[in-house]
Order: C-alpha cells, then structure tokens, then sequence
C-alpha cells in the first residue's frame, strides 16, 4: 500500500504528513493510516506531542468525493461512518496534544479532522470550511457536532449551509483555529505543540459544553436559517439537513448527536440530488481536458486585451478584463455609442459598490484598466481583441478583416458571436489559426460560462490560451464545435420550440414559467426571452430565413415575429410576453393578448387548444434538450455529455440538483426519454426524430453516463 501518511520525528515532535495528491484528499486508505500514524505518535516515547500537516499546496481538502460512490445504500453509509466516527475519537482521545498544521484549505473531511485535533493552527492565508452542501451532503465526520461547540451554533449554520471557506482570521477570530503561524507552518506547529506539551494541556472538542444560553440561541438560529433557506436554498435537500444535524447537537448528547448527523448524512448521500452535484463536480473540472490539445501546449500570455462593440455585451466582456486585472481597449464607431457604453459600466460598478462589494477607490482603479476608443490605434500592441459588435454576418466579417490588418500576428482573435459561423470570420481575418468564438452570457459579466468554439483551423494554442483565460475570468471555459448555434443556443432552439408549441396548444406563459422555475430554472422562457429581448431572437430568425435555415426542426410559432412586429421586444420596451409597468421595469403583469395571439395562430394551424399538465412541460422540454444533445454529442460538437451538462447549469442556471440535461435525462431513464420522443413523433410529427445515439444507447441499455 502506499505511504500516503509519513511518520518522523523532529524536535521531540512526532510529525504526520498526509501526502496524497492533488489535495490529500482523505480516501479509505488515508483515513486509515492517519489513525496509524496517530497510535504509533502516542506510543513514540520520542515524541512529546503530535503535528498533522499537509504535504503539497493544502491540508485536507475533504473526503475522497469519488469514493461515495460506493455507499450505495443509507445501510452502507452508516456502517462507513461508524469506523470514522469512532476513528475520529480515537484521534480526540490522544493522550498527547494533538496539533492540526493548516495550510492552503482544510475542507469538509479536512476540517472536520483538524476538529478532531486538540488543537489548530494554520497560515495567515489558510481557509477552513464545511463545503459539503455543494456537493449535495452534510458534513458527515462529526463536524455538525464540534463546529458548534467551536465557533457556536450561528457560525457553524452559515459555514455549513453555504459552504463558502473562511479566511484564517476570521476563523481564528471565531475560536475554530487557535494560532496563526506567521513563518514555516511546521517549525510554528511544532513549537506550538511542544508548549501544549509542556502545560500538558489536551482540549477534547467534543468535551465542549454548550451552555444553555448557547443552546437556546442556537435552536433560534436554526429556526432563523430555516426561514431564510426557503428564500436560498433553491429546492436543495442538503442545507436542510445541516440545521437539521446541528440542532440535534444542540438538544442531544455528543454521541446521540453524532448518531443523527451519521443518518441526515446517509440520506444525502444516497439521494439524487447530491449524485448530480457530485457529477457536475467533476464534470466542471474534466471540461478543461480537451482530448487533442494536452496539458503542455504552449499558452499565450493575456497581459494587454481589446474589444470591439460597448453594447451590453461588449460592455460586460471590457468588465471581465478589467476585474482580472487586464488593461484593455473598448472600441466604438462613435463617441455617443461609446459613451452610452461606459455609462452602463459605471452603473454596473455602481450597483456593485451599492452592494458593499467593491469600494470607491476599487471601481476607480477598475474603470481606469478600460480605456474607450473609436479607433484602432493601439490595437498593435495587444494579446486578445473581442469582437461583440450586432449579430450580422457581414459586418463581423468586415470586422475580422479590419482586425487581421491592424493587429499583431500572434494576435488571438475571438467572436462574442452567438450563432454565426467562426470559420467565416476566420477566413475574413486571413489568419484563421488565430480565430475561435468566446462566447459570454448575458450579462456577460456576471454569468459564469464562456462557450469557447473551436473553428475549422483554430490553433491548438489559441484553445489552450483561452481555457486558461477563461480561469483568469472567472468563468468556466467549455470548448466546443462550430455548428450553428454552438451547444448552448443549438439546444435552447428545441427548448424554446417546445416552449412555443405548448403555448398554441393551450398552456399559457405564467404556466410554462411557473412550471420550470419549480423545476429549478432560474427563469422560465418567457421571462428569459423578455429579458434578453424578443427582437434579438427575432432578428436571428431574420438571418435564418434569408440563408434558407431554421433554429429548430418542426413547426415555428409565428407569435414571437408578431410580438416583434408590434415592437413588444419585453423589458426593456415595457411590453413583451408579459406587461412591464414601464420601459426597463421587472414588474410584470399578465397581458390576456398573448392568450389571444394563442388562440389566433392554434387555429390556422388547426390546433384544438387543451389544459396540459405541468409534468408533460417539464417532460416535452427536457426531452427535446436530451435528443438534441444526444446529437451535438454524436456529431462531435461537444466532447462529453459533461461538457453539456456544465453549459447548461452555468449558461442558463439550468437546476444543479438535476446535474443538468443529460444526467437529469439518464434520472428519468434513456428508454423512458426514447419512448417519449416516439410518442411525440406518432402525436406531432416526424420533426421529433429520435438521435440514433439515443437509440444506440437505450438498445445498449446504456445511459449518457453509463
Ligand atoms: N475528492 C476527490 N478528488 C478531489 C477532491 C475531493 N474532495 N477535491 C479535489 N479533487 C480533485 C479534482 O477533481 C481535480 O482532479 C484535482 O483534485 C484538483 O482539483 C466526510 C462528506 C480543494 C479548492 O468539497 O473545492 O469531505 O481534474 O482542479 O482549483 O464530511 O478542488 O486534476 O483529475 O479543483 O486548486 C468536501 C472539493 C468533500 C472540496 C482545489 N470537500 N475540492 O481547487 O483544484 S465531502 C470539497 C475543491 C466531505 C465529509 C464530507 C477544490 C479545491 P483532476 P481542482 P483547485
């Protein structure tokens, strides 16, 4: 078995260091040996006291997340936490001190362990936290019963139910480290040991008491984070399940406590929910693996960036740069246009100031990286130009033709296109090895996805260089083919069909959103469309039509035009699928027209308008999603289903509890999905052809994943 926990003796110290890369992640045989470890220390007559550390960047990043799933039942989950518990103990009832030497993070299983320590110590820039409702789960080693007795039972519900890490101070500051090392993390442990050793001084978490006071004001924060979950916790299990642990180890004794937690956490981590955020762990980091470009491409430097267009867009794509730190140029054909374009980034900033989370000199030093243009002029000196300009096929072509003259050769160039063809651009540019698309979300600057499409001759380096920018961003960058509409929009088409066909067959915009933001969706089509603009669609379709193409196969709804041609273009016109108090208001009404239009355009298409149940929505979108996926994966447009699952759930907030699309659709069952789109074929017509991947796999009894 290999050494992943090394024992040695320094300065009368015995040292024990977890050495399992990446993160030292705690898998079986590292929970194992670190109890080893623990008893060898005890009997060390050499050793006076004991230091846990981390080799490599971090302490403990958590339990092995891969091997949950072996605990397929709550039955094998139990009998797993019983031997850590117990471990766990074992370690608390050192008769030696005990010291936790953190650095970089000490997370989940990580902290959890450190609390099982007698005591903590960690780097000024160390961070601990209890992430483990990210991942659809509880802390599950006893930390919803020591966090409390550490840092009191407020603290321990907000760390536990949003899993966000807490810098070392702050951790200090709340009693849960001890001391903060300010040079070598293990000559500081050791010394602070040694001193424990000498005062013969042990602290058993678990020995806490938690006074009555403590505990009456504990049960009331429970009940006060119940009540805000409803607001944030977004049909999420898992949050609710930490109050759930932590009040038991405020009413119970510690072993009974720990009994509870062991049960909430067998639940979680069995349940679908935490199998999808697993899932879309993992996938989030296989995204950055492209097949073909490995690890040591060479990767371009971003040390200067360029974009063309300040519309919303471009506006926002100038502001991912800036927050990175990136000096970049914002380019306009005009000075009103311009001004119009820095005027929303000050608004932007200003709302983020507003929120206390940037402060007046912070906004100041970020608008001063943007620098507004209307010429070319210093476009030769940087390493990425953005081109957002209208979603026109000619003029991103004189654009591209522009940019190959008056940029570097080495010059990345991207398009901030959402549908168009990169492989037209890039041969506008005269050099398409330097050309691919960047495609941000709305609002560019806030949404976490960035659709990086491959044209037919983009350099390996140039895909590389924007993985890693994309990181630098803030965003997670998935690499995909040039077809129209790429993934995310190539999909969205079906969604939206569906989403129109339901309509003219007798359910209404408030059903249709309602039904899918009780599904998780952040926002259903309608209110999507009225936000992003009823005409930016409309003038797609427009492009479609004079090049002969549709977004998606089958009937068009012809409302969207008619809602485009009465100028109704949503919120920002104070009309579109709803009524909006105002231009730009978010205050929307019913508008009975749409109902009207309903009925209008059902009846020349010869539609006998029905009630349509909410499940047959959630089950015609999400069908339509997973066979058009099914084909951007066996036409090689997207790497792997995770790739689309990733787009999905940044892209459009599409529900994380589901693990988006394609796992959600491997939940439901691939022959159930299949049966569905036959069923619709026999009911609406042949647009709903079924992928022959689906079909290959169901016949395989296979799943996306499987
Ligand atoms: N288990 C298994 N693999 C892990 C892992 C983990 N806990 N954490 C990271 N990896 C892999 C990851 O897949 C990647 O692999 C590589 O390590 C580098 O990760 C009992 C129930 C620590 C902040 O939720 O948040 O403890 O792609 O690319 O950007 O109560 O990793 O190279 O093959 O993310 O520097 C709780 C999860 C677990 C923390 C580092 N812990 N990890 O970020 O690197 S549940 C977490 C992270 C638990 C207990 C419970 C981040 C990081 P590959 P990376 P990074």
């Amino acid at each position: 078995m290999a050494d992943l926990v090394r024992y040695e003796v320094k300065n009368g110290v015995a040292v024990l260091t977890i050495d399992n890369p990446p993160v030292n992640a705690l898998a079986p045989e590292v929970w194992g040996q670190i109890d080893e470890a623990v008893k060898r220390g005890v009997a060390d007559p050499a050793a006076d006291a004991l230091v846990l550390i981390g080799a490599g960047t971090t302490f403990i990043a958590g339990a092995d997340i891969k091997a949950f799933e072996l605990l397929k039942t709550p039955a094998d989950s139990m009998a797993r936490s019983a031997g850590t518990h117990a471990l766990l103990k074992r370690m608390e009832d050192a008769s030696k001190p005990l010291v936790a030497a953190i650095h970089g993070n000490a997370l989940g299983g990580g902290l959890e362990v450190a609390q099982a320590c007698h005591f903590r110590v960690a780097t000024k820039d160390a961070r601990v936290g209890q992430p483990e409702v990210m991942l659809g789960l509880i802390p599950g080693a006893g930390g919803t019963q020591r966090l409390p007795r550490l840092a009191g039972a407020k603290m321990a519900l907000e760390m536990c139910t949003d899993g966000k890490p807490v810098p070392a101070p702050k951790a200090l500051a709340a009693g849960i480290l001890d001391h903060i090392v300010a040079d070598d993390l293990l000559s500081g442990a050791i010394a602070f040991a040694k001193d424990k050793a000498t005062k013969h001084e042990i602290r058993k978490v678990r020995e806490i008491v938690i006074g009555a006071d403590e505990v009456k004001a504990g049960l009331e924060a429970c009940a006060a984070m119940r009540a805000s979950l409803k607001k944030t916790a977004r049909g999420l299990r898992a949050p609710y399940a930490v109050v759930d642990a932590i009040e038991a180890g405020l009413k119970l004794p510690f072993d009974e406590g720990s009994v509870r937690e062991r049960e909430l956490f067998a639940d979680c981590v069995a349940s679908t929910e935490s199998k999808a955020l697993r899932h879309l762990f993992f996938a989030e980091r296989e995204v950055a693996k492209v097949p073909d470009v490995p690890k040591d491409t060479p990767i371009k430097e971003i040390k200067r960036a360029a974009v063309v267009g300040a519309g919303t867009m471009g506006g926002g794509i100038a502001m991912n740069y800036a927050n990175a730190g990136i000096p970049v140029l914002l380019k306009e054909v005009d000075q009103a246009a311009l001004d119009r374009g820095i005027a929303t980034i000050r608004r932007n900033y200003d709302v983020t100031m507003s929120k206390g989370k940037m402060t007046k000199e912070q906004v100041e030093k970020t608008m001063a990286l943007i620098t507004p243009t209307t010429s070319y002029d210093g476009f030769d000196q940087v390493d990425i130009v953005t081109e957002a300009v209208f979603e026109n096929m000619d003029l991103k072509k004189s654009t591209f033709a522009e940019l190959g003259t008056v940029t570097r050769p080495d010059c990345i160039l991207a398009s901030n296109s959402s549908t168009l063809d990169i492989d037209q651009f890039a041969a506008a540019s005269g050099r398409p090895q330097q050309v691919l698309g960047h495609h941000y979300f709305s609002p560019a600057n806030v949404m976490k996805l960035l659709e990086i499409v491959r044209g037919r001759e983009t350099s390996k380096e140039a895909i590389a260089t924007s993985l890693k920018l994309a990181k630098k961003l803030g965003k997670v960058g998935v690499v995909v083919g040039n077809c129209f509409g790429f993934v995310a929009n190539r999909m969205l088409a079906y969604y939206m069909r569906e989403a129109y066909l339901l309509l003219e067959e007798g359910a209404s915009v408030e059903q249709i959103d309602r039904v899918l933001t009780e599904f998780g969706l952040p926002v259903g089509p309608y209110g999507m469309q009225d936000i992003a603009g009823i005409d930016v669609g409309a003038r797609i379709r427009q492009y479609l039509k004079s090049i002969g193409k549709s977004r998606a196969e089958g009937p068009q709804s012809a409302i969207p035009d008619r809602l485009y041609e009465m100028g109704r273009y949503g919120q920002k016109t104070g009309a579109g699928w709803y009524k909006y108090d105002a231009p730009g208001s978010r205050n929307r009404t019913t508008d009975p027209l749409i109902e009207q239009l309903a009925n209008e355009e059902a009846k020349k298409r010869g539609i006998v308008r029905r009630p349509i149940g909410d499940e047959e929505i959630v089950a015609r979108i999400t069908t339509a999603l997973a066979n058009e996926g099914a084909r951007v994966l066996e036409e090689k447009f997207a790497t792997r289903p995770g790739d689309i699952d990733i787009i999905y759930a940044y892209g459009f907030g599409f529900p994380r509890r589901s693990g988006g699309p394609m796992f959600y659709a491997d939940t439901v069952g691939l022959p159930t999905v299949l049966s569905r789109v036959n069923e619709y074929r026999a009911r609406f017509g042949d647009y709903w052809e079924p992928a022959p991947l689906l079909e290959k796999l169901v016949k395989e009894g296979r799943g996306f994943y499987s």
